[in-house]
């Protein structure tokens, strides 16, 4: 397993939809695992392929970050089939440093996917579980969550993240 670099906002990569895996090899496998030891090193409860500057349209969650067994979740190819309710929170993203954001989103979410065995299953989570999926699913989509932010609010978050990239004090957490 290896701990793979995080690109920060406005990384391309970011901003660049993922593409649906077709096949699940080795390099898919090494993808996953390279990916759940970033997300825990970072430490973060989840993480896109694209956050690492991949393509693959895979994301693995875990809302203990990894201080409780049996809680990572590994998604292949999600689809969000639905979605229901509506709640505030605060989220933070690891292309984000320092950033904290108030975003509203659907409660609740059902979504399919693919395991590691290319078996579809559905799921469904809310709350933060919910809140994470849609934010890695919204990754997956080449978008990031300040396309939750009204004009205004993602104006001054952009401002301060320009003044912190010309101040050089826009890193990502160094992988220890
Ligand atoms: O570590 C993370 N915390 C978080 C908090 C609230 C809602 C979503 C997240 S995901 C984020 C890790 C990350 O950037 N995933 O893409
Ligand atoms: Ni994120």
């Amino acid at each position: 397993m290896a701990r793979l670099p995080i690109v920060l906002y406005p990384d391309p990569a970011l901003l660049r939809p993922t593409v649906p895996v077709e096949q699940i090899d080795d390099s898919l496998r090494r993808l996953v695992e390279d990916m759940i030891e970033t997300m825990y090193a970072a430490p973060g409860i989840g993480l896109a392929a694209n956050q690492v500057g991949r393509s693959e349209r895979v994301c693995v969650v875990d809302i203990t970050a990894g201080q409780k067994e049996g809680q990572l979740h590994v998604f292949i190819n999600p689809e969000i089939l639905e979605t229901e309710g509506s709640d505030v929170d605060e989220e933070g993203c690891l292309s984000f440093p320092g950033i904290t954001i108030d975003v509203e989103r659907p409660f609740r979410v059902r979504l399919r996917a693919l395991d590691l065995d290319g078996t579809e299953f559905e799921f469904e989570a809310d709350d933060l579980l919910g809140r994470c999926i849609q934010h890695e699913c919204e990754h997956l989509e080449g978008k990031t969550f300040l396309r939750n932010l009204s004009g205004l609010k993602r104006s001054i978050v952009k401002r301060r993240i320009r003044k912190r990239i010309k101040d050089g004090d826009w890193v990502a957490a160094p992988a220890s």
